[in-house]
């Protein structure tokens, strides 16, 4: 492994709302992980406003990604597309950079919708098409919605129990991913991820706070992707990744800030770095 492992990070870049790359990037760096961007659209803010503009940037990957096939990645880590024409684009990436590193992990965070709604720009044909790049994961981290597009579930809100949320990655397991983890399932008073690994279901849960802050998915996926390139098993990496949101969940309500402006994780990167600071030069 690398020193500093090296990410390629498939995602939008939104200028305002913290979402998809403006979380991934600072996340990844304080967390001694070297974010290369592959910009799959730019938004001026992400698609929860009202008012956006968005700039598709399929006719671009094709090229981008071909002069990166001098490069080999630890990672790949995946989040909002553009268009259905970048599903095969992302899958052929996917597939040289096995080739090329057969070490290299593939984390696909399949960002669609939340609440039971897909985003705007997610089509039904572009969820359908999500759907193939599963096969190609190591790892992916769907919320329930999400979840729910994937195998075909009817949704039925965020509260489920552990049998349910059992057979949902189960299902998802089927569409031929390596691991899956189901996030924000929602158990009275706690709120956990389900990591689906080697056919067991591990739960872990932390106090729930009322909230539904944009880019909560993205930090995440964030930090899972940080722990696991920098080594860490994917149920450690799940636990590190649930703590860190709950810290930075309860941080933001108390500032009050709109739920657009996303989750307020700044004032902790700091302290996420910190808690990889004793490997992160190698000396
Ligand atoms: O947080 C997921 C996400 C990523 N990228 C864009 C989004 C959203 C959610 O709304 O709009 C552009």
């Amino acid at each position: 492994m690398r020193t500093v492992p090296r990410v390629a990070c498939i995602n939008d870049l939104s200028g305002f709302g913290r979402c998809s790359l403006t979380t991934v990037l600072p996340v990844l760096s304080v967390m001694g992980v070297q974010a290369c961007p592959a910009p799959t659209a730019v938004l001026s803010k992400h698609t929860g406003f009202p008012k956006f503009t968005f700039t598709d940037l399929t006719d671009t990957l094709d090229n981008y990604f071909e002069s990166w096939s001098d490069l080999d990645f630890d990672w790949i880590f995946a989040g909002f597309l553009g268009s259905l024409g970048q599903i095969g684009i992302v899958r052929r990436f996917f597939e040289k950079q096995k080739q090329k590193n057969p070490a290299c992990r593939i984390l696909l965070d399949p960002v669609m919708g939340d609440a039971g709604r897909r985003y705007s720009t997610y089509t039904p044909e572009l969820c359908d098409a999500v759907r193939e790049l599963v096969s190609e994961a190591d790892v992916i981290t769907p919320n329930i919605t999400e979840a729910c597009i994937l195998t075909g579930t009817e949704y039925r809100g965020e509260c489920l129990q552990l049998y349910e949320a059992e057979a949902l990655a189960a299902s998802l397991m089927q569409l031929g991913c390596g691991a899956a983890v189901i996030t924000g399932i929602v158990q009275e008073n706690q709120i956990g991820n389900l990591t689906y690994l080697d056919g067991k279901a591990v739960y872990t849960a932390v106090h729930r706070t009322e909230s539904l802050f944009s880019g909560t998915g993205d930090l995440f996926a964030s930090v899972l992707c940080g722990a696991l390139a920098r080594g860490r098993a994917l149920p450690e990496a799940v636990e590190t990744a649930g703590a860190f949101l709950s810290e930075v969940t309860q941080g933001t309500l108390r500032q009050n800030t709109p739920a657009a402006e996303g989750i307020l994780f700044e004032p902790y990167l700091n302290h996420l770095g910190g808690m990889f600071d004793a490997e992160k030069t190698g000396e």
